[in-house]
């Protein structure tokens, strides 16, 4: 390769690693759920969806079959290969790889999140063929919010558990449906109620969820002991999600990536350049 071709190549590289704002976000190993340790199906659960492993690896980008396609804030995943279901009484323990941390890197400061199978329901009218009449879009409401009551706690070792105050922690199955196209490690703005999606089309939703792709997003400083006194929990393995009235499904958990600052993209790769013409330089002396 001549040193110009070279300089070319790396100049075409750069271009392709920075992402906007000059934030990247540092790569986790296996950022789902590795392994069930407990499942209780609970009361009310139909028996094909009492298979805990489908809560296990990535949530859904994609529904399988006839009737499938991408999932999206429209299109919730709803096969028994997706989704485990939890009813009242019902209990889930999933193990990570990787550890949940308490990072202030994270995002508002969320370390996972709990993907479902709630919707943004499109309130557009229908026309005589069953279409909808002009593009789709919410009302803000969504398919399954208020379905169960869920309480999420973590933990260290499997033995010892610490409850999410349930003040502050998002019940499940309700915002924010899942965006198989989003990343799954950034987490929605938790701000975001759900009329702030009202009128919104798909391409609407997606501007507020900002690249994320959805989930219920958790906070390990929400813990608390059996007494309701906040515990210090810097880091965790086991995440354990219960139903106290209701019903409902699970399709994976994620851990959230810390934002990680690095130089301005053009800054850094000018100046590369800028050492490479200077090197370009010190050979032409020598000649
Ligand atoms: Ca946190």
């Amino acid at each position: 390769m001549k040193f110009h071709q070279f300089v070319v190549s790396v100049i075409a590289a750069s271009t392709v690693l920075p992402l906007p704002g000059g934030v990247a976000r540092a790569q986790t190993p296996n950022p789902y759920a590795a392994a069930v340790t407990a499942y209780t199906a609970g009361t009310g659960v139909a028996a094909k969806y009492t298979n805990p492993n489908a809560a296990l690896g990535e949530p859904s980008r994609v529904t399988p079959g006839d009737f499938g396609g991408p999932v999206d804030p429209f299109s919730a995943p709803y096969l028994d290969s997706q989704l485990v279901g939890l009813g009242v009484g019902g209990s889930l323990t999933l193990r990570f790889d990787s550890p949940i941390r308490n990072d202030p890197a994270h995002p508002y400061g969320l370390d996972f999140q709990v993907f479902g199978s709630s919707f943004f329901v499109v309130t557009n009218g229908l026309d005589a063929n069953f279409n909808y009449i002009g593009t789709p879009a919410t009302d803000g409401s969504v398919f399954g919010d208020g379905a169960a009551q869920t309480r999420v706690s973590v933990s260290a070792d499997g033995v010892t558990f610490f409850t999410l105050n349930p003040a502050l922690a998002p019940q499940i199955k309700a915002l924010f449906p899942t965006d198989g196209a989003g990343d799954f490690g950034a987490p929605v703005n938790p701000a975001l109620k759900s009329a702030d999606f009202a009128g919104l089309t798909l391409a609407g939703v997606r501007a507020l969820y900002s690249s994320s792709g959805g989930g219920a997003g958790f906070d390990l400083a929400w813990a608390q002991d059996s007494g309701g006194h906040a515990v210090s929990v810097d880091q965790a393995a086991f995440v354990r999600i219960d139903v106290l009235q209701g019903k409902t499904e699970i399709d994976g958990v994620s851990l959230v990536r810390p934002y990680t600052a690095v130089p301005e993209p053009g800054a850094w790769a000018l100046a590369f350049i800028g050492g490479l013409l200077v090197m370009a330089g010190h050979r032409s002396d020598r000649r």
